[in-house]
């Protein structure tokens, strides 16, 4: 029984090597069980947290707070008709459903770092929701800071679509316009058309920006070209020019609190799309 040389290699390899080996099989399983993920984005107040809180529990009577981190949770949604209005999270034990990360932003000003941040780590991004306050977007001093929030959104996800076509597929957005219970409550249409016409007067602003900087003309083509939203030169803005980027926005109305149409179209959408 003296041991062999060829026995004690083979003892030493499986040894050292199973840890290894272990490691890889855990570590690959893990990154396979990343649940695909929806971002919340958008301005402060305009009920992000408020929503998640309602998916989330059921109910949204807490009162929140201006979020100063990030917030995940875990839902479940179906695609199947029966659950098309019940989107309350409870036990997912009759039919299919699809887990997936619901991550709420911080939307103040100071903080949109984070988010933008968010929405370029995250990993598994299946739908972007940029919510606002449909009551406030009347007032040109909300209209202005959200449609700027918005731009560097869309043009992010424009970009993205344009330099990864092939890797990573582009990124689905929902405009959640918010408290349709409020009778000052702008409809979907005007959320639409507002958000429209302010996004073409940031982006005339910004090419503008780039001329007044000096570059010569002949320097600015597809540097000017990669950074222009929607279709390239046209005099205005709409969010079917991003269809052409394979990224699709819709305007979807809704309510967290109070009578109106509710948060269910907004599940439905999110459902369709994880
Ligand atoms: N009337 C009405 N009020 C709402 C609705 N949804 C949210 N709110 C209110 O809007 C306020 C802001 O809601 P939050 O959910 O904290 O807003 P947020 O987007 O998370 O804001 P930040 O965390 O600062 O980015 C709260 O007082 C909510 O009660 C709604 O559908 N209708
Ligand atoms: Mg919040």
């Amino acid at each position: 029984m003296t041991p062999s040389v060829p026995t004690i290699v083979i003892g030493i390899i499986i040894i050292l090597g199973m840890p290894i080996l272990l490691h890889i099989i855990l570590s690959s399983s893990r990154t396979y069980t990343i649940p695909p993920t929806v971002l919340l984005v958008g301005p402060s107040n305009s009920g992000k947290t408020s929503l998640q809180t309602l998916f989330e529990r059921g109910s949204s009577d807490t009162e929140t707070h201006t979020s100063q981190v990030s917030q995940s949770v875990e839902l479940n949604a179906s695609t199947d008709s029966a659950t098309k209005k019940s989107f309350r999270n409870h036990d997912a034990t009759d039919g299919t459903y699809t887990k997936f990360l619901f991550v709420d932003t911080p939307g103040h000003g100071k903080l949109r770092n984070s988010a933008m941040a968010k929405l370029n780590s995250t990993e598994k991004l299946q739908a972007v929701v940029f919510m606002v306050d449909a009551a406030a977007l009347g007032e040109p001093e909300i209209l202005a800071p959200t449609a700027a929030y918005l731009y560097d959104v869309l043009l992010f996800v424009q970009k993205r679509a344009t330099t990864s076509a092939k890797t990573k597929a582009a990124i689905p957005i929902m405009i959640a316009a918010n408290k349709m219970d409020l009778f000052t409550a702008l409809p979907s249409t005007l959320v639409k058309s507002n958000l429209e016409a302010e996004l073409t007067r940031i982006r005339a602003s910004k090419s503008k920006g780039l001329l007044d900087s000096g570059v010569g003309t002949d320097e600015i083509g597809s540097e000017e070209q990669d950074s222009w939203l929607g279709e390239y030169g046209s005099a205005k803005f709409t969010f079917s020019q991003l269809r052409e980027f394979d990224v699709e926005v819709e305007v979807v109305p809704g309510n967290v609190t109070g009578d109106g149409p509710g948060a269910e179209k907004w599940w439905w959408w999110i459902a369709q799309r994880i």
